[in-house]
């Protein structure tokens, strides 16, 4: 079998076990397992100056090539290109993008600095996979190095229309540094119409051809395990008893703009002011860890978030009810799965989303004997996917509201219908499945 390279931004440490254990180390596990495997990347720390050898450690099958980024590159690259022009712009929220040529100079040499150091590593017929939008141009750099390996990229954010991307200075010189790569993965076919379409408009017609869709999925067999086993344990039981029997309405997400956040509240305060019977029958905990706390927009977000709990709790709380519970900490990830498993309803709204594994997650996690109802934004790459949730338009509060009372008031048999499809879903599509389709593509 033939070795395999991931490329990604961040690798993540092995030690680090803690309760933020990226999202893409788990749905790469199975990959991992079944082949030598040397993953690159930034070591998540930063220096005066990019390093220019990586650091390595051997774990098992599992070698790890670290390098630590220079604080400019760190402000230029991640911070500024990747963060502020990239990460608005692919999700759809170009008024948010700012646009900096020192910033767009700084990802363009970390992406040259980390062909630079990867090259060597390489040998012949390594297949390469990168990951994310930080590394568009990585391949171009590998190639222009001479690399003759099969290379692949996959996109985990949205891809949005051709107008919009090209709006962004440079859109086009991103563009041209995909065609580099042999596989160019998104999650959606919606995803990948609106590349393969900027691709070809930009004279790229081979590149176009070689978009193809490969939506992610979780290990939902696990994941349905561990939530069973979590939910008779301690945390889980006193939670349920804070509760004293009132329905509970659950939501993840990294702390973030694109998740739709501030009309997520605005939309469960619309619940308790249009459909007045749950009030005091409901509570809804939003587990929100703070993500990129160093960027304004970030900051402002969460002031925003702030004033809303206290809107809602001020304006609704009873002396024994707590409407909004709101954590900005991370909990760990089987005590998520308990409570994701106790929870009547999972609201996920993004305003955009590449997939949402929080989604497919919260299937996953449902007894199958009463299983709660999904309310789903379809702005997510997973509304494509769960047809069994109740769709929602993640900008109007009004419509969360009717889909949160929907979902609520749902009789047995519906929800278990429901259920059962989106289930098998992912279960089916796990991630196993999803890194096995991927590289088989790369593989030719
Ligand atoms: C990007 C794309 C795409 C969240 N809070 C806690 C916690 N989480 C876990 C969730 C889930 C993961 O983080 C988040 O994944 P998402 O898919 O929902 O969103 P992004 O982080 O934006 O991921 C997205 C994904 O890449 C994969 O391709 O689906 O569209 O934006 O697993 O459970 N985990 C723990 N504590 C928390 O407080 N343990």
């Amino acid at each position: 079998m033939r070795r395999l390279v991931i490329v990604s931004n961040r690798v993540p440490n092995p030690r680090e076990r803690g309760p933020t254990a990226g999202g893409l180390a788990v749905a790469l596990r199975d990959a991992i397992a079944r082949r030598e495997t040397l993953w690159f990347g930034w070591s998540g720390a930063t220096a005066e100056a990019t390093a220019t050898e990586p650091a390595i450690s051997r774990h098992g099958q599992l070698t790890l090539a670290t390098l630590d980024l220079g604080r400019e590159d760190y402000r230029r690259y991640y911070q500024g290109f990747a963060n502020a022009t990239l990460w608005p712009t692919l999700h759809y929220r170009l008024g948010l993008a700012t646009f900096d040529r020192q910033d767009f100079t700084g990802y363009c040499s970390v992406n040259a600095a980390f062909a630079v150091a990867l090259a060597p590593l390489l040998r012949a017929d390594d297949l390469v996979w990168v990951h994310d939008f930080h590394l568009f141009a990585l391949g171009a750099e590998l190639r222009a190095g001479g690399a003759k390996q099969r290379l692949g990229f996959f996109l985990h954010v949205p891809f949005p229309p051709r107008a919009l991307f090209c709006a962004l200075p440079r859109g086009a010189e991103l563009l041209r540094d995909l065609a580099a790569y042999d596989v160019i993965g998104v999650q959606t076919t919606e995803d990948a119409e609106n590349l393969a379409a900027a691709l070809a408009a930009e004279g790229l017609p081979d590149a176009a051809a070689r978009v193809a869709a490969f939506p992610i999925g979780i290990d939902g067999e696990g994941f349905a395990s561990l939530a069973q086993r979590e939910a008779t344990k301690k945390e889980a039981v006193r939670f349920r008893e804070s509760l004293a029997g009132r329905g509970l309405v659950i939501g993840v997400d990294r702390l973030d703009y694109t998740k739709g956040l501030p009309q997520r509240f605005c939309g469960y305060g619309q619940l308790l002011k249009r459909f007045p019977e749950h009030r005091s029958k409901v509570t809804y905990l939003q587990v929100t860890p703070v993500s990129r706390g160093d960027v304004a927009q970030y900051r402002a977000l969460r002031r925003e978030l702030d004033e809303w709990v206290g809107r809602i709790n001020g304006h609704y709380a009873e002396p024994d009810w707590v409407p909004l519970r709101y954590m900005t900490r991370a909990v760990k990830r089987p005590v998520l799965a308990g409570f994701m498993r106790g929870a009547r309803a999972g609201l996920v709204t993004p305003l955009r989303d590449g997939m949402n594994l929080v989604a497919k997650e919260y299937v996953a996690a449902q007894d199958p004997a009463d299983p709660g109802v999904l309310v789903l934004s379809t702005g997510a790459g997973a509304a494509r996917e769960l047809d069994g949730a109740v769709l929602v338009n993640p900008l109007d509060p009004d419509e969360i509201a009717e889909g949160l009372d929907q979902a609520l008031t749902m009789p047995k048999d519906e929800r278990l219908d429901r259920w059962g499809r989106m289930n098998a879903l992912v279960r089916d599509g796990n991630a196993r499945a999803w890194s096995k389709g991927y590289l088989a593509a790369l593989e030719g």
